[in-house]
């Protein structure tokens, strides 16, 4: 079957609740995806950031079917010989004493809510059922109801209530304002060190570091969701360490599986993490020994590629030269590492197409911005090869 006919059979049989290019993938390998009709393309996006280590990385493929051919899932309610290793591996990667497994990066960040307002009843002594947590405008969490319930993007939340109530949402990038809204009942802030979804949005300088001494005053956890910001994508293992933040509790997803499998975790010390006791969280697939073993080689990979270094040096180059592109479109060429968005004076659809047809998978975030965020193994030389095509384009009338 070709691309159309694939469109037709997807189209009739499928929700319609992603409005995806006309591009349809049977093979990828890298930075390179390949589609049905033979077609190859450099992929821009990397599934959102799960995929920094490249499409189909053979360390972790070979993790996954040495792993699969052993065992895949016992429940929490046995142990295995994976996840204790991940957990350390975790621990002695990102500085926490613990962490917390689970699937989706929205499970993740519905287990972090979870776990700031048993913070606040049992440590801070908030009166229980009133814990607030403080979250910002444009905010990405993820799509549960709980999670669109604080979400500012109407088209997310307007047809999914009635919403979970203990949420105050301030203006990102003001810290005034979030020390603002403490109140005896705040047990957290939750924030994106960079707002991916929002169009790349970076705080101000010293934005991170002061709400974490905003936090640390008002004895208020910091809760840092890096499930496309960490784990290398914008140069460093997380992006709150540009300003050597140490958040109360990190969430990471994405890149954890290098896009083999859904896995996420919530890290956190013992004071914090501590505080669940058996029984009272937990899922079906959370911290099985296939997720973990995959994870493992994820982490691995980032390690001994270097894949931080290489995305802060490359992504260095990359938005360097799309910032020398001349075009009457391009408003702001803005990122870190290789987490890089081209904002435009229009809408950046057609922009995305046009890219399709030469070659280069790129997606629009917010209407008017292009997101170039490719896997972190790509090279000088293929960035070299996209950017006459990506200067074309952004001068397309
Ligand atoms: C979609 C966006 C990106 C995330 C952050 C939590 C989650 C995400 C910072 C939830 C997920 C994904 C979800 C996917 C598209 C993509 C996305 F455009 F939706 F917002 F990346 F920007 N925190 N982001 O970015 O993790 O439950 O998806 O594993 O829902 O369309 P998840």
């Amino acid at each position: 079957m070709n691309t159309q006919e694939f469109i037709e059979i997807e189209d009739q049989y499928g929700a319609h609740n992603y409005h995806p290019l006309d591009v349809v993938i049977e093979k990828a390998e890298g930075v390179w995806v390949y589609d049905v009709d033979g077609k190859k393309y450099l992929d821009c996006l990397s599934a959102y950031s799960a995929v920094n280590q490249g499409h189909v990385h053979p360390e972790i493929l070979k993790a996954m079917l040495d792993q699969a051919k052993r065992v895949t899932l016992t429940s929490r309610a046995f142990r295995n010989d994976q996840l204790p290793l991940l957990y350390k591996e975790l621990s002695e990667m990102t500085g926490y004493e613990m962490s917390l497994p689970m699937n989706s990066g929205a499970e993740a960040v519905e287990t972090a809510v979870k776990l700031a307002r048993k913070w606040a009843y049992v440590v801070k002594k908030v009166p229980r059922h009133q814990a607030e947590i403080i979250v910002v405008g444009n905010n990405f969490h993820g799509r549960t109801v709980t999670i669109v319930s604080f979400s500012t993007e109407p088209s997310y939340r307007d047809d999914f209530g009635p919403f979970t109530p203990g949420f105050v949402i301030v203006n990102y990038g003001d810290a005034q304002a979030i020390e603002g809204a403490i109140t005896p009942n705040t047990a957290a802030v939750m924030l994106e060190p960079i707002q991916g979804e929002a169009g790349v949005i970076i705080p101000p300088d010293g934005y991170l570091k002061k709400v974490s001494e905003i936090c640390k005053k008002n004895n208020v956890l910091f809760i840092a969701d890096e499930i496309q910001t960490g784990l290398c994508r914008t140069g460093k293992l997380f992006a709150a360490h540009y300003e050597n933040v140490h958040a109360d509790i990190t969430i990471v997803g994405k890149a954890l599986s290098g896009g083999f499998y859904p896995v996420s975790a919530v890290l956190a010390d013992k004071s914090i993490l501590g505080l669940f006791q058996p029984g009272e969280h937990g899922s079906t697939f959370g911290g099985n020994p296939l997720a973990a073993a995959v994870a493992r080689a994820s982490l691995k990979v980032l390690r001994e590629e270097k894949l931080a270094e290489r995305a802060a040096e490359l992504g260095t180059y990359f938005m360097e030269q799309l910032s020398e592109i001349p075009s009457p479109h391009v408003k702001e060429v803005r990122g870190r590492g290789l987490l890089i968005a081209v904002e435009l004076h229009t809408k950046a659809r057609r922009f995305c197409e046009a890219l399709k047809d030469r070659g280069i998978l790129a997606k629009e975030t917010h209407d008017n911005v292009i997101r170039f965020a490719p896997p972190l193994v790509i090279d000088k030389e293929t960035i070299d090869w996209a950017l006459p095509a990506i200067r074309e384009v952004l001068n397309i009338p």
